[in-house]
């Protein structure tokens, strides 16, 4: 492989695609796609009880954590800043961070290179590579498919080799719920932690898995529960955290290394959460009591219909394993697909009211989407069922077919997606109250648990449930007073229960601060209707820099040396 002359003295920038991101524009940002998580794939419907926060772009991160090369990392810049920096600093090496929907944005940011900084040489990476032929449709050096680390040490005379080093990552960015934006304090959000990528269950549809190998293939950055404790410690000193987000698509498949951890956990003491992904067949493998004991208090668990196949879901009853999760304290997010080969119009709606039914904390809900490079993808083509004509940024699983289902048609499978919000929100409430039900009932069921670090958790937990979650309840019954009755009554049963619980404290911090967040919410909600969206700030981090090059921008504010993460 070609490795860059000037090895590891080339000076890098890395960069996600630029913003903003929740609009309609000519480089294919879209206004039903903005760069959220939960407002955008899984709360969409709940208006102002919606969850909103962004989350880095942590492939650069992981790279540029892993190269000596002088780098900088370039986060959600707009257009501007991007050619800024370009102009600012003289760039040996440009690698740019994408998905397939944002394809047109390489596109530009290509030519942008070109012209701005013609010497250097232009690296693409990430999901984007999947796109058939996108070395005709970009002007880049090089397109980089899978691993990325291990590519760019090569590429710059590293030893691809060596340990992987985890960046601190805090895992999400100026959280809002209810029209409140939440405080950010130190070690008050979770550290994410990258322990794989791939997953070798292989689903057909699932871009991620075919990404790093496909089935029975994965990429462990962390082999065993040793190496991913230190790690976790190293975050815990640095960035003050006591929870994780665990991003590995199958956290709890590898059971030697949770099951190591545990032990390491309960060795040194330590009273850590964990939000984590896992397949039903991966959580079954434990009892309820061990996924408690490490820290487990929230789990991302595909749902697809029992009618699916999927190997992730056999021998399991998911409505009964969710229902239990939930009792051991355990937020359950679920997954489920709109639109899979057996679904028609006359079974559909069925369908997502079995989803629905599991009665999940959080709940997304995506369509059957072949995407390039996935198993599926090449099985529709084949069958000639790929739909022509559609712009790649509108092939994103949250808005229409883009391919021919064989009973439903494309108009059809986007309503069909969005009820399936809304009849989850209908039915089931804000995502916010479910949550607090969950930890209630974790709460009871393991307050006299013989572990104290599991009893001390809950506990730790639970100081936001007799204080703001109160508060919020009461809003939240508030609000459903006039527009859904059923759910006002469970919600004002549970904030009851709570204050039989807590006392005095829940019940006065439920009257005082309830109706300044019920104001605030329809606040959030008018504010929404009238086109208000959010962008995540440009983040600007440099490592391995040699002092004189830090620039001073147009704005005023100098970016400093090292790791810390500074906004434009
Ligand atoms: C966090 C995340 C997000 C964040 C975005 C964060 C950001 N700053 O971009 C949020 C929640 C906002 C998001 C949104 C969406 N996402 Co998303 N997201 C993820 C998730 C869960 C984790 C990504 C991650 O950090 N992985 C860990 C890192 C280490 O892996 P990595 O990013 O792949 O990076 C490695 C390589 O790809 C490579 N690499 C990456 N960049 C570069 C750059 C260079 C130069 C090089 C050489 C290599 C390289 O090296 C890295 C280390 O090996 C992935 C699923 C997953 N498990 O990866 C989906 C995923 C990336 N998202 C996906 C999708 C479809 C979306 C949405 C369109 C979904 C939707 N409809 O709502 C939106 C798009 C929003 C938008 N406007 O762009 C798909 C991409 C599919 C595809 N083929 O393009 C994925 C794979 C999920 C899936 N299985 O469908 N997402
Ligand atoms: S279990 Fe989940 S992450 Fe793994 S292949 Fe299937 S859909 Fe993808």
């Amino acid at each position: 492989m070609e490795v860059h002359p000037k090895g590891t003295r080339a000076r890098v920038l890395l960069t996600s695609v630029f913003g903003p991101y929740a609009q309609d524009d000519e480089f294919g940002s879209r206004a039903i796609n903005p760069m959220e998580l939960y407002h955008n794939q899984v709360t969409r419907a709940q208006g102002g009880f919606s969850l909103r926060m962004f989350h880095r772009s942590w492939g650069i991160m992981m790279i540029q954590q892993n190269i000596s090369a002088p780098c900088t990392v370039l986060d959600f810049p707009t257009r501007e800043d991007f050619a800024r920096e370009l102009e600012a600093n003289s760039y040996d090496v440009v690698g740019i961070s994408s998905i397939i929907v944002n394809v047109g944005k390489v596109r530009e940011m290509c030519r942008m290179v070109r012209e701005l900084s013609p010497h250097s040489a232009i690296v693409v990476g990430g999901h984007v590579a999947a796109t058939p032929d996108i070395e005709s449709m970009i002007d880049a050096d090089h397109v980089v498919r899978g691993e990325g680390i291990s590519w760019m040490r090569r590429y710059l005379g590293e030893n691809e080799d060596l340990p992987i080093r985890h960046p601190e990552i805090v895992s999400g960015l100026q959280t809002r719920i209810m029209g409140m934006r939440l405080p950010e304090k130190r070690g008050g959000t979770a550290a994410t932690i990258i322990p794989s990528v791939g997953c070798p269950m292989g689903c057909n549809f699932c871009t991620t898995s075919a990404f790093f190998g496909g089935k029975g293939k994965f990429i462990n950055f962390y082999e065993t529960g040793d190496q991913l404790y230190d790690v976790m410690c190293q975050m815990e000193r640095s960035l003050g955290v006591q929870t994780f987000f665990v991003m590995d698509e199958n956290f709890l498949l590898h059971r030697e290394r949770a099951m190591q951890l545990l032990r390491r956990m309960k060795v040194g003491n330590k009273i850590w959460g964990m939000a984590v992904f896992a397949s039903a067949n991966a959580v079954r493998k434990y009892k309820m009591e061990e996924l408690v004991e490490l820290g487990v208090s929230w789990i991302w668990m595909g749902l697809e219909s029992p009618r699916s196949n999927y190997a992730k879901l056999q021998g399991t009853d998911s409505r009964q394993l969710t229902h239990e999760l939930r009792q051991h304290g355990i937020r359950v997010q679920g997954s489920t697909i709109v639109g899979l080969e057996h679904h028609t119009p006359d079974n559909i709606r069925e369908e997502i009211e079995f989803a629905v039914g599991h009665n999940t904390d959080f709940h997304q809900f995506m369509l059957y989407t072949p995407v390039p490079g996935t198993p599926l993808y090449k099985e529709m083509s084949e069958q000639g069922r790929m739909l022509e004509g559609i712009d790649l940024a509108d092939i994103h699983g949250q808005d229409k077919f883009n391919f021919r289902h064989a009973a439903i048609s494309r108009e059809d499978s986007k309503r069909f997606l969005d009820w399936a919000f809304q009849r989850d929100f209908e039915r089931n409430g804000p995502s916010l109250y479910r949550m607090c039900q969950t930890m209630l009932q974790g709460w009871r069921r393991y307050r006299d648990y013989p572990d104290p670090r599991v009893r001390e958790r809950f506990e730790r937990e639970n100081v936001k449930l007799r204080t703001a979650y109160s508060a919020a309840l009461w809003a939240m019954e508030h609000y459903f007073r006039r527009v859904n009755r059923e759910v006002s009554e469970q919600i004002r049963e549970l904030r009851r229960e709570i204050a039989r619980e807590f006392g005095v404290m829940s019940r006065v911090v439920a009257n005082l601060g309830g109706p300044l967040l019920l104001w605030t919410t329809r606040r959030e909600e008018r504010e929404m209707a009238a086109g208000k969206t959010y962008e995540p700030p440009t983040i600007v981090e440099r490592r391995n820099w040699a002092a004189p090059a830090i620039p001073e921008h147009a704005d005023g504010l100098a970016v400093a040396s090292g790791t810390p993460a500074l906004e434009y």
